[in-house]
């Protein structure tokens, strides 16, 4: 929980340790009740294997998954409906993070957010989805403490590992905008909000 300055990762990639703390109280509400309107979903990949994080998303677009391969939409998958709007805490949050780290006009269009679970991973991957890759993205944890990892411009990169607690947030674009990153595994020792679940929320201006 210290606000130290800013450490860099890489090239254009920043960890904030604890910089969400002092928005977490407006945010928090705002999440559960887009996850409300926006139930969290285990996706199916074109393989027809399900990932093992559930997910939702909140903003003009949202990144799904199902046969059909990755997309954003602007419907919630399986519905005929809108995502919930980006909530003010949510926008008010991601600007801050990417200003405080020289992204002065990122102006996000969707959140994913995603939840892990005792055993969940995410595998290394890019973030290659969105249009521009002038803009970065933005990333908050919540809950239990994961394994972030943190590759290079190729799978096969050894990556570095940081753990991301409550309210850390990871800024990254730049040079690094298209670096392979994954979660390695969360910890077991419960969270007094979130009990045994992690929340990652990243934004993203997907059009
Ligand atoms: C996670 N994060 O922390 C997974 N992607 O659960 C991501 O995949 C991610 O943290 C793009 C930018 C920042 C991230
Ligand atoms: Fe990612």
């Amino acid at each position: 929980q210290s606000h130290d300055k800013p450490m860099i990762l890489s090239p254009g990639a920043f960890f904030l340790s604890g910089f969400a703390e002092p928005y977490l109280d407006a945010l928090i509400p705002d999440l559960y009740a887009v996850l409300q309107h926006a139930p969290l979903q285990q996706y199916v990949t074109r393989g027809g294997g399900k990932m093992s994080v559930h997910c939702s998303n909140c903003g003009d677009v949202g990144w799904v998954s199902d046969r059909k391969g990755y997309r954003y939409q602007p419907q919630i998958l399986g519905a005929n409906q809108p995502w919930p709007a980006m909530p003010v805490s949510f926008s008010n949050l991601a600007k801050a993070a990417a200003a405080q780290v020289g992204y002065q006009d990122f102006e996000p269009d969707a959140a994913l957010i995603n939840r892990y679970q005792v055993g969940t991973k995410m595998g290394l991957h890019q973030d290659k989805d969105e249009k521009d890759f002038t803009q970065p993205i933005v990333s908050l944890s919540l809950g239990v403490t994961g394994v972030f990892l943190w590759g290079g411009k190729k799978r096969a990169d050894k990556p570095d590992k940081y753990l991301m607690q409550h309210a850390d947030m990871i800024v990254f674009g730049g040079d690094s905008r298209l670096n392979y990153h994954g979660i390695q595994s969360i910890d077991k020792t419960p969270h007094p909000l979130f009990a045994h679940e992690r929340i990652n929320i990243t934004w993203r201006k997907a059009n």
